[in-house]
């Protein structure tokens, strides 16, 4: 069966005819310009050639109530023909919302466009896709209209492909500041329908105000356990947060849900500069939360526009989210990767109230004893304190200015690039660029010679260096943005590496040891941080490497996904390194579909340069690493195998320990 491959788009300039004909303050931030400056933006960005153009159609009105009662839609309907006294009055039937005559039209092209997306990525016509579309849906209702929503997109969408492509299982993940009350209130009581919405909640301060947005709505019936509010309570949430909040509550719980399709109810108003968020979340934050979706439903990901009010951080937030629904490598995350103790808090309630519906979160977040003082307080830098409006819209465009300038770096021109030996080529994807190049034997034993080791036994050893060392410098230089080098001594290749990419000037390498790789580690003050994971315990390692150490055969690829999210990433994401090196030595137990998603999850950091060194002997792991590598989405992780016990005890036993330094790890409050 062939891989999905391609980005569908969703766009159509007729959506921007919905408006507010009065003056309302509430309601003027939901301009039509918000669809036009977005689209312009990625055509600015050369996006829009890069993805398949699907166009609109109009919802049925058999579409349209899978959700909505009749009488409700033919209320809508109804505005078509109405008057201005008319259309106002409608509008003070509702909370924050406003019709025109062109509003009914707009809101069945809005649900049809997204139904439009999920038949192009269901029929693997693309692999994923995004919807840009207004009014936006997640506040609307059974028999209401809600905060500017008048059709529930996602929603139909949802019920939609439950019907049409009878699957078992959908995942509506809300990054919106909003919480979509309408589809918590849809899917309550459905297991089918996983839904997740962090908000802006401050103690049901904030709109909607409503006691079921706090952590314990949890779902009703058949349905308990399969809704997951995460309440912000203080704004300024951060990069750090959001991150945090994936890794410790959507991510382990959305794995074993185990998905069949992803819907993003995709709101902006959760990243910097949103006058209703107030947050502080960098558009390439949204990078990431993309491509950890990508990882779900065998990549089927289609990604819907809701809020997001500030025109230029709305505009770039959809542009990243766009580039990494394409494949692009993701912009690094910049700044302190501590998540504040505010969202600490959030999490752990978040994670004890779903405790006993989800085997991921069975281990108990021990009250680990801690010192307050180490906990940072939010600190929504200047964008958020009393300014108003037009000062906050100012100061975030001059932050975006300077910011995105270095993020929109040329792609470079291949992917993956390979050094592995003649008859291993044949398990390479095609587009991998085979390199057979070497750096001459003399420029290696130069480059060698700077080590101080005596690493070299013979001249197998040495050419293979070779070619390992011209990889790395197109790696280096960006010529490609990952590689695979198979290698008949992994042990020597690595220090290698490591060395010459010090050498190089990359200050922080993030070292990632699997199976038995007996080697030096090297102490390069700070520069590396080595996770080692094997069965063998390692007597008189540094205490600077992170060893996990387990005795059982990790084909279980619950039990490993559980250390990547839990304890790997999180190390990483607080590193932010520069360069990832893997090193896969004999009796790693671990199983191709592990592997592969470890290598895609990784490629979140370091702007995807990875560097992955096999040995030779462990040629049967070539296909998938290199499909990873080349961002293919094979069907990964599979059916729910329960994660050992033996493994939870290994990661949150390190877990606890490294805490403190680390700041990502934190998930419990003392
Ligand atoms: C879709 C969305 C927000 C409504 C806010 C009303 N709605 N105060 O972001
Ligand atoms: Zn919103």
């Amino acid at each position: 069966k062939v891989m999905a491959s391609g980005t569908a788009l969703i766009y159509d300039e007729e959506m921007t005819s919905h408006k507010l004909l009065w003056d309302d303050p509430e309601c003027a931030i939901e301009v039509p310009e918000r669809l036009s400056v977005s689209y312009d933006q990625l055509k600015h960005y050369s996006l829009v050639e890069r993805c398949v153009e699907v166009p609109v159609r109009e919802a049925t009105e058999e579409e349209i109530t899978l959700v909505h009662s009749p009488e409700y839609l033919e209320f809508i309907k109804s505005t078509q023909t109405m008057n201005i006294e008319e259309l106002r009055n409608a509008s003070k039937k509702y909370n924050a919302v406003f019709f025109n005559t062109k509003s009914y039209r707009c809101a069945k092209l809005a649900a049809g466009g997204v139904l439009q997306l999920v038949d192009s990525v269901m029929s693997g016509e693309v692999r994923n896709g995004m919807a840009l579309v207004r009014p936006p849906g997640h506040h609307s209702q059974r028999n209401e209209s809600n905060g500017f929503c008048l059709f529930n997109n996602v929603a139909i969408a949802a019920e939609y492909a439950k019907k049409k492509y009878n699957l078992q299982r959908v995942l509506i993940v809300d990054w919106d500041i909003h919480h979509g009350q309408g589809i918590q209130y849809i899917f309550e009581e459905d297991p089918s329908v996983l839904y997740f919405s962090w908000h802006r909640y401050q103690h049901q301060e904030f709109w909607p105000n409503l006691r079921e947005s706090e952590y314990d709505a949890i779902g009703k019936g058949k349905g308990t356990g399969f809704n997951i509010n995460v309440p912000w309570n203080k704004v300024g949430m951060g990069n750090a947060d959001y991150i945090a909040v994936f890794l410790h509550v959507l991510l382990p719980i959305a794995f074993e849900f185990n998905p069949e399709l992803v819907l993003v109810s995709s709101g902006y108003d959760s990243a910097i500069g949103d006058p209703e968020g107030c947050m502080c979340a960098t558009p390439e934050c949204f990078s990431h939360l993309t491509h950890f979706l990508m990882q779900l439903a065998n990549g089927k990901c289609c990604i819907v526009l809701e809020g997001g009010y500030h025109l230029r951080s709305l505009s770039e937030s959809i542009c990243m989210t766009v580039k990494t629904l394409l494949g692009d490598p993701l912009p690094q995350l910049h700044g302190d990767m501590t998540p504040c103790l505010s969202a600490v808090e959030s999490i752990h309630n978040v994670r004890a109230a779903h405790k006993p519906y989800w085997k991921c979160l069975a281990c108990s977040d021990a009250a680990v004893v801690q010192n307050a003082s180490t906990k940072r307080e939010v600190n929504g830098t200047v964008l958020t304190s009393a300014k108003t409006n037009k000062e906050v819209e100012i100061e975030t465009n001059r932050f975006l200015d300077s910011h995105m300038k270095s993020i929109h770096v040329p792609v470079p021109p291949a992917n993956t690039a390979a050094a592995v030996s003649e008859s291993n080529t044949r398990l390479l994807p095609n587009g991998v660029l085979v390199c057979n190049d070497t750096v001459e034997l003399g420029e290696t034993e130069a480059i060698l010679s700077d080590f101080h080791v005596q690493l070299v036994k013979g001249a197998n050893i040495l050419s293979s260096l070779g070619h390992l060392l011209n990889l790395l410098n197109k790696v280096l230089q960006k010529q490609v943005h990952n590689g695979i080098v198979e290698s008949p001594d992994i042990s020597t290749s690595s220090v290698v590496v490591l060395k010459h990419s010090i050498n190089f000037g990359l200050n922080r390498l993030l070292d990632i040891v699997l199976g038995d790789a007996d080697r030096n580690y090297l102490h390069e003050e700070g520069k590396i941080l080595s996770i080692r994971i094997s069965e063998k315990e390692m007597p008189d390692l540094p205490a600077s490497i992170i060893s996990l150490n387990f005795n059982e055969d990790l084909q279980r690829d619950n039990s490993f996904l559980y250390a990547l999210l839990r304890l790997i990433l999180p190390l990483a994401y607080s590193y932010q390194p520069e360069l990832t090196i893997i090193t896969l030595g004999p009796n790693s137990k671990l199983s191709v579909g592990s592997i592969a998603m470890m290598i895609r999850l990784l490629q979140s950091l370091a702007n995807g340069r990875i560097i992955t060194v096999i040995q030779d002997t462990e040629y049967k792991y070539m296909e998938s690493i290199a499909e990873a590598l080349m961002n293919l989405n094979r069907p990964g992780i599979v059916p729910y195998a329960p994660i050992s016990k033996e493994m939870i005890l290994a990661v949150e036993e390190r877990r606890h320990k490294l805490q403190e330094e680390w700041k990502l790890l934190q998930c419990s409050v003392g």
